[in-house]
């Protein structure tokens, strides 16, 4: 329905650019409200203008913290004017009716920036800009919001042609742009809140506004996808073609395994489909790498690899014969760098040191469920010993090993570890003896000897048949969570075979 525009109330930070507006108003002769600076703006104008202390009784107070807040100017924003019953509770309250509100925030965002003190940023949220916003924008039946400075000439342009009048699709469209000023706004104070660490996390649920590279396809290539996020700040890009969806998947298993890893030896770990196929630490990066592909060299093909330390040419030499999509360093040697850029497609990506979100969130049903990331790490001064034998010196450092890696293995999962290198692990199975038998079929179809070998469980055994299997494949030391009411079984039938096992407290289903 079209509305003429008979009053206003004008409240603007900065004045630069409301004159026409101001103007196209006077001259339609519409009845202007408006606070302090603006009024005396107005006043400069030649135009007359009504104080809100007027409308209020109240002078500006709390050093300007309260000017418009007040039931006159809400009540007059805000009530309906129709037969709800409204229009007489407002002339019972003395209440003049508001039919436009021109509001320009208190720039938070750019005190914030400016560097400003903590206590002077706290007096830029503005509250009773933002109450008349969505108080205008609520009513849009019957009254018009202008809510931003960068409206006001399209504004001029409707009223002109209107001759002052609105149609409700118009103040519809402004309410709407109303609330996306008013969430914007809010959203920067919940960003100056929750700064640093947490800032990544809350970008997160804003995810639309991050910078978005669309992606050639999804998981497959009927499905479109975007990614919403700054690679480039992780990742310096040294060779190779654009990562896909899976590839993106893949790279992030890789990197939250390998911050298991920070500062320790150099270790390589090789993935596909978000598990470690091979992973291991060793004295030079060489070593490592050996050691990881040993782990299964098959799956190794065209997996995803990632490495703590620095990619020298000894090393190169042995990745360029292996076929992957993706190698991740923090550091690569000259020489090293410009044998691997020989595969045309292999991509070469170097790590920079940026902080993760600490949160993570996955569509379900109609909604999002959102948990913190998994970042409880066990070692061994975590470790209670449940049974008689207690682990050895060198069995503690493999259920260590094993527990980082299993924590990053799809559940239900099994890993098997030597030392510093994994033997096989058993992903993803809807039993934990299935994985457990897969782990072992694994290991030994790859020649390696289970004999002293540890395990690590990502939840509790309910039965004792895991520890049976694994102590007649070789295995001497288990860590798990414990927890489960038959974990006497299994500690009984370690005690009886010399086994020794740890329990956590801590369980790391990863689906
Ligand atoms: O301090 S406030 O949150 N309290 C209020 O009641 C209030 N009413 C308007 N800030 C308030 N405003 C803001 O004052 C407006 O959003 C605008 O930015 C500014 C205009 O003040 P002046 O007209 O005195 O320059």
């Amino acid at each position: 329905m079209s509305k003429k525009i008979q009053s206003a109330l004008i409240s603007v930070y900065y004045k630069d650019g409301l004159e026409p507006l101001v103007r196209l108003l006077h001259d339609n002769g519409v009845k202007l409200y408006s606070t302090g600076g603006t009024q005396t703006f107005i006043e400069s104008l030649q135009i007359p203008v009504t104080a809100v202390e007027e409308l209020t009784g109240y002078p500006s107070i709390f050093g300007g913290r309260v000017k418009t807040l007040h039931p006159a100017v809400m009540g007059g924003i805000l009530y309906r004017r129709d037969d709800s019953g409204d229009l007489e509770q407002a002339q019972q309250y003395n209440i003049p009716a508001i039919d436009l509100v021109i509001v320009d925030l208190y720039p938070f965002e750019e005190t914030v920036a400016s560097g400003a003190n903590e206590a002077d940023i706290i007096e830029k949220i503005d509250i009773g800009g933002i109450s008349l916003i969505r108080a205008t924008a609520k009513n849009f039946k019957d009254t018009l919001i202008v809510s931003s400075r960068s409206q006001y000439e399209e504004v001029v342009e409707l009223l002109s042609a209107k001759a002052g009048a609105t149609d409700l699709e118009d103040r519809r469209y402004y309410a709407g742009l109303a609330f996306a000023v008013s969430s914007h706004y809010d959203g920067a104070i919940n960003r100056f809140f929750t700064a640093d660490k947490e800032k990544s996390d809350s970008d997160l649920f804003n995810f639309t506004s991050l910078s978005s590279q669309t992606l050639r396809y999804g998981e497959n290539p009927h499905q479109n996808a975007t990614y919403y996020g700054d690679l480039e700040g992780i990742f310096d890009k040294l060779h190779g073609k654009e990562l896909s969806y899976n590839n993106l998947v893949d790279v992030d298993a890789c990197v939250n395994l390998i911050d298991e890893f920070e500062g320790a030896q150099p270790t390589f770990a090789i993935i596909k489909h978000t598990n470690a196929c091979g992973i291991a630490t060793a004295a030079t990066a060489k070593e490592a790498y050996d050691h990881a592909l040993a782990c299964d060299p098959v799956s190794a093909f065209g997996g995803v690899v990632i490495t703590n330390s620095k990619v020298d040419l000894a090393t190169a030499e042995e990745l360029n014969k292996l076929f992957m999509e993706i190698l991740i360093a923090p550091q690569y040697d000259e020489e090293a760098l410009d044998l691997l850029k020989s595969k045309k497609n292999r991509i070469l990506l170097k790590r920079n040191a940026v902080n993760l979100p600490q949160m993570m969130f996955k569509t379900i049903l109609n909604g999002v469920l959102v948990q913190d990331k998994d970042l409880s790490t066990e070692t061994a001064s975590q470790f209670t010993t449940v049974t008689e034998k207690s682990p050895s010196e060198n069995e503690v450092t493999a259920l260590e090993f094993a527990l980082k890696v299993c924590k990053h293995t799809k559940s239900n999962t099994i890993v098997l570890a030597k030392e510093n290198q994994l033997l096989a692990s058993g992903t993803g199975q809807t039993s934990r003896v299935d994985a457990l038998r897969q782990a072992i079929d694994k290991a030994k179809a790859f020649g390696f000897d289970l004999n002293g070998a540890v395990m690590a469980s990502d939840a509790f055994f309910p039965f004792a048949d895991c520890v049976e299997i694994a102590q007649q494949a070789g295995i001497t030391a288990v860590v798990q969570p414990g927890g489960s009411i038959r974990d006497k079984d299994s500690i009984a039938y370690c005690n009886e075979h010399g086994v020794s096992m740890v329990t956590t407290g801590i369980r790391h289903f990863k689906h």
